[in-house]
């Protein structure tokens, strides 16, 4: 086994952290000894063992070997003490890097390293990495603002509803399975005022992953009235619930949700209000709808990642999910990166990024 598809083993690993290990970063590690894995190990619980100490714990041996891992070893006395001390301790000999780790109180590895007399390698398949992590890096590389998310479920020509505004079930299982699985790595679920009424979602996590807590949920409402019968106000008490409101409206709209354990932002603009529920520790949003909300964010610009699952449908009218847009020439368009692209039963899924968290 090559140094590379160790690494994408390692990546395999790490993906096992998801919500689990946030807003720490998914981490995997493998110790190969002449091309063989001698021992696995993955970050699988926030303020627990870094995926080098749980697979150094694996191993029998790890004296020679090289360790292959997806994050640059940590330098710091933190939640468990120094990644890079347990790999001198343990004797090996070449470390082969993903990504530097951009947390400024745990980098210094490869360095560290280096001056111990390990050979240190960084950089091996750094893409895949980066998109892995592309919440933790993007928070660390721009404080103010969260990982924003946009997920729609169309058809094949981009309706989020049919003619009558129906919308349940236009995908199949295997992609609400995954929706289940996605909420549990997003620290918030945000939806408009217009799908929280007509939807009236629950926004909770009930997939194969328990997240470690339990994601806070966001209604952003211009104005409009909110129903206090909503699922979202009414378990309000159990999970963080935010209404973002302009200022104008926010005296109102708390009025409509007092009592409900709802607490109203008021922010001017879209950006603001992302701003704010970063301040209130959110570094990770996934907005799930609907067209108005969506295509508000993919205009300003606000959106770093877009999961589009695509039903095998035609709907010729309906709600559209990318609907007014304003026109930009061939010139301008400036392309999205197609990060996976896969199959869920029949529907297929498309995620991509408005730019990748890249450090070379
Ligand atoms: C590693 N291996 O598996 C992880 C690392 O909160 P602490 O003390 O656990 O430290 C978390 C920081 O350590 C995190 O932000 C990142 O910089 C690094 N995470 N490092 O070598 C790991 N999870
Ligand atoms: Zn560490």
């Amino acid at each position: 086994m090559t140094d590379s598809e160790a690494m994408v083993r390692a990546l395999e690993l790490a993906l096992a952290g998801w919500g689990r290990v946030a807003p720490n970063p998914m981490v995997g590690a493998v110790l190969l000894r002449d091309g063989a894995i001698v021992g696995e190990g993955y970050h699988a619980e926030f303020g627990r063992e870094h995926a080098e100490v749980a697979a150094l714990d694996q191993c029998d041996d790890p004296r020679g070997s090289t360790c292959v891992v997806t994050l640059e070893p940590c330098t710091h006395h933190g939640k468990t003490p120094p990644c890079v001390e347990a790999l001198v301790n343990a004797g090996v000999q070449r470390v082969v890097i993903a990504i530097a780790d951009p947390n400024s109180r745990a980098a210094g590895g490869a360095d560290h390293l280096r001056e111990r007399g390990i050979h240190v390698e960084v950089g091996v398949q750094e893409r895949t990495a980066a998109i892995l992590n592309a919440s933790f890096l993007w928070n660390a590389t721009r404080p103010d603002m969260p990982f924003v998310t946009l997920k729609m479920a169309t058809s094949l020509d981009g309706f989020l509803t049919d003619v009558d505004r129906r919308s349940q079930w236009i995908s199949g299982k295997e992609a609400r399975d995954y929706v289940h699985w996605l909420r549990a790595g997003y620290d918030a679920l945000a939806v408009g005022r217009v799908t929280a009424v007509e939807d009236d979602p629950q926004l909770t996590v009930r997939g194969s992953v328990t997240p470690r807590v339990a994601p806070a949920r966001v209604i952003f409402s211009k104005s409009g009235k909110i129903p206090r019968h909503l699922k979202l106000l009414q378990t309000a008490t159990n999970v963080p619930t935010y209404l973002v409101a302009e200022p104008a409206q926010a005296p109102r709209l708390t009025a409509d949700v007092s009592g409900t354990g709802v607490t109203v932002l008021a922010a001017p603009t879209l950006r603001d209000a992302l701003r704010q529920l970063k301040t209130l520790g959110l570094v990770s949003v996934l907005v799930e709808g609907g067209g108005v909300l969506g295509t508000a964010l993919l205009e300003q610009d606000l959106v770093d990642r877009l999961v589009w699952v695509q039903a095998p449908i035609w709907l010729g009218q309906g709600v559209r999910a990318f609907g007014n847009r304003r026109a930009v020439t061939l010139d301008a368009a400036s392309p999205w990166t197609a990060v996976e692209q896969r199959a869920l039963g029949a529907d297929t899924l498309l995620v991509l990024d408005r730019e990748l968290c890249l450090q070379g």
